[in-house]
């Protein structure tokens, strides 16, 4: 029986792919309608045309004229064509919420984009890199099943994917290349976990001696490469958020300003486990020059300030701080709250909305109105949290270092796409849906690094992009197989080591 399901399975993935039955794009947009005729595409006469004058889409333009056509030396036959594309408003401004939706028409001798956004256009640009086949036995180019129309919108406004650099540092070049692979699924927020208990790696000229907890003097994110990273991802319109997780995971602080850790000698076998000194003045003093000085490198309005595990035995092994519990009559919520509560000042000082795990919120410290939570945990805090006010972010289920232990039929751990495809951030949500704006794919960095990056992320966060950017409704796990299967093709021929989910072939040039 088994046998059988698996082989009809495979064959109907193997004819969905020789015989191609509809443009396979991914993720699936909003709204697709197309014909049966093939138009020949010369990419020696092939013109992307703008009346924009956005630099921004300029770059984005110039990407994707080299992406539509990967492969050398194609046949030349076809003539001229012109991808137009029109934008409604020049506006580089980059927020959640901005309007992504776009339009395409492509029949026989016109071929439009149209969006009401720069950031709508980039989307639009990596569809239409998607329309466009290439034939390697004719080693031709064209763009089958016109006449074409997809209408399309995401489903969510925060599509994010959240990288760790603490655990092992990532090359800013790197960095830039997992933008490049987001862009492509369309992911629109890059959370930057950028520091943790055993590496500080973030350059301060406030504290230059944070950069002590670096693993090398070089491994650090100075403020120019901060700043070319936002950059680059805008033109991908990917907003970068930085995540400095506190008061717990902070250990590597503590190397070049031992005041800011609480003193808990017996937890300190485990850096883990050390946590910044609440009682402090000082402590809040440091993250206010500390932040201020990070948001002007950091222009969004979002700032994440983690708030996960914190380890409240630490807190209690003080003197110091015990001591300054009692004098305010404390309990360690209360401790937590007061910590967050000077947050939310620094924050606001700043100018900046908090993003936070949810944590604090399932130790029943009193959240302020509009922090937007991220539930690493169970749906059933995302019902708590979304029926208690807050905006969320779902990533239950969404991260990359676990394999879901309760699914015992996923003997290959590539396998693990299913658990994410079928992840839906309203699973099990029955009120306040609304209150969900989005989710993240966490890559918890403790083993991967640059070199096995690709491999862990791709082609399973595929899914995950999918989840975020298409209709609640596609989630039928046959029919997106083959269509994930033909698209990490395409990520391989890009240079993205994004590896199969099952037999098949996938041409790469030989160069
Ligand atoms: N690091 C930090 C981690 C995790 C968290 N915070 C984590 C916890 C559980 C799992 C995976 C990762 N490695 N700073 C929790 C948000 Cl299963």
């Amino acid at each position: 029986m088994k046998s059988i399901t698996l082989f009809l399975f495979a064959l109907i993935a193997i004819i969905a792919i020789v015989n191609g039955q509809s443009p396979n794009i991914v993720p699936l947009p909003q709204s697709l309608n197309y014909g049966s005729t093939s138009v020949s595409v010369n990419p020696a006469a092939f013109k992307i045309a703008t009346t924009s004058s956005s630099t921004l889409l300029g770059v984005a333009i110039k990407r994707y004229q080299g992406l539509f056509f990967l492969f050398d030396g194609a046949v030349q036959t076809a003539p001229a064509l012109t991808l137009n594309v029109q934008v409604a408003s020049d506006n580089e401004d980059l927020y959640l919420g901005v309007d992504e939706s776009y339009t395409i028409v492509a029949n026989t001798g016109s071929l439009t984009l149209s969006a009401n956004t720069v950031f709508g256009a980039m989307r639009g640009l990596e569809t239409f890199a998607q329309l466009i086949s290439y034939d390697p036995i004719g080693n031709a180019y064209s763009i089958p099943y016109t006449p074409i129309k997809i209408v399309d919108s995401p489903r969510f406004p925060w599509r994010g994917f959240m990288v760790d650099s603490a655990r092992h540092f990532l090359p800013k070049n790197f960095i830039l290349h997992i933008i490049d692979a987001l862009g492509f699924n369309k992911f629109n927020v890059l959370h930057w976990h950028l520091v943790d208990a055993v590496s500080f790696s973030v350059q301060s000229t406030t504290y230059p001696n944070l950069t002590k907890a670096a693993y090398f003097p070089t491994a650090i994110y100075t403020h120019d490469d901060i700043e070319e990273v936002v950059a680059y991802a805008k033109t991908y319109g990917i907003r970068v958020i930085p995540e400095f997780d506190i008061p717990g995971h902070t250990g590597s602080w503590g190397v070049g300003y031992p005041e800011l850790l609480a003193s808990c000698p017996n937890y300190a076998a485990n850096v883990n486990n050390l946590a910044l000194n609440p009682s402090l003045p000082y402590t809040y003093n440091f993250l206010q020059n500390l932040f201020a000085e990070m948001t002007t490198v950091f222009p969004d309005e979002y700032f994440h300030v983690g708030g996960d595990e914190v380890v409240f035995g630490c807190w209690q092994e003080d003197p110091s701080i015990v001591q300054w519990m009692n004098n305010n009559n404390f309990n360690l919520v209360d401790v937590e709250q007061y910590f967050e509560d000077q947050l939310d000042t620094i924050l606001g000082t700043l100018n900046r909305t908090k993003l936070m795990w949810n944590d604090p919120f399932q130790n029943g410290v009193n959240i302020k109105p509009g922090t937007l939570i991220q539930i690493w945990d169970s749906y059933s805090i995302v019902q708590q949290i979304v029926d208690a006010g807050f905006k969320a972010l779902v990533s239950t289920t969404w991260y990359l270092d676990k394999q879901d232990p309760a699914n015992n039929i996923h003997y290959e751990w590539q396998d693990t796409w299913r658990d994410f495809y079928a992840a839906d951030p309203y699973n099990n949500i029955t009120t306040n849906q609304d209150n969900i704006i989005g989710g993240e794919a966490c890559m918890w960095a403790e083993q991967v690094h640059q070199l096995n990056w690709d491999v862990r992320v791709w082609p399973r966060s595929i899914a995950i992009a999918e989840r975020l950017w298409s209709d609640q409704s596609v989630n039928n796990p046959v029919t997106a197989l083959p269509r994930i299967e033909q698209y990490t093709c395409l990520l391989g021929n890009r240079g993205v080591a994004s590896g199969p989910l099952m037999p098949d072939f996938c041409y790469m040039s030989n160069d």
